[in-house]
């Protein structure tokens, strides 16, 4: 029997983290808590991008142009969307979710999800770095594991 896993060894990997600048304070951790992840994973500095886009809704598109460019192992998307900030908060956020998660499938590479979906800017707070943890470092840490997963995994046609 044949077992496949994905490691979190990181310093051969190119990953691209696209930000929310909406909720910029929230953001700016999750990020930092990302890159924080990346580096400890071994990651090299000059392997690494930032790109910052207005809000959590226009994750896809920037996510999409990087993950298809061919140039990056793995795409981080953060932000926060807290609902008592607003009324479509269910657009936004599930914009941002199935958005996501069809760039992931279109492009064939991972695009972790580390978008915050909370009632209170608290709520958001305690989940990025706070007592809840930072779900950016765990974004980056699921990326880790999915590029290096689907290194090991058969290719599409690819027989075995
Ligand atoms: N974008 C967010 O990332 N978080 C939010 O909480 C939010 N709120 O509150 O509205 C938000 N809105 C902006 C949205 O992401 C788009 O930038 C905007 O709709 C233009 O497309």
């Amino acid at each position: 029997m044949r077992t496949y896993e994905g490691n979190f060894d990181a310093r051969d990997l190119r990953v691209a983290v696209v930000v929310s600048r909406f909720n910029e304070t929230i953001s700016k951790q999750l990020l930092e808590g990302a890159l924080d992840s990346l580096r400890r994973h071994g990651a090299n500095d000059d392997n690494l991008s930032v790109t910052w886009v207005p809000g959590a809704y226009e994750l896809p598109l920037a996510a999409e142009r990087i993950a298809g460019s061919g140039t990056v192992d793995a795409v981080v998307c953060l932000g926060a969307v807290i609902r008592g900030e607003t009324a479509h908060f269910e657009y936004v956020a599930g914009g941002a979710a199935n958005g996501i998660a069809e760039v992931s499938l279109r492009t064939g590479v991972p695009v972790a999800f580390g978008v915050l979906t909370t009632e209170t800017t608290e709520q958001a707070a305690n989940r990025a770095g706070g007592k809840m943890g930072n779900k950016g470092a765990e974004a980056a840490t699921v990326a880790i594991e999915m590029a290096n997963l689907l290194a090991a995994l058969p290719k599409p046609d690819e027989k075995i």
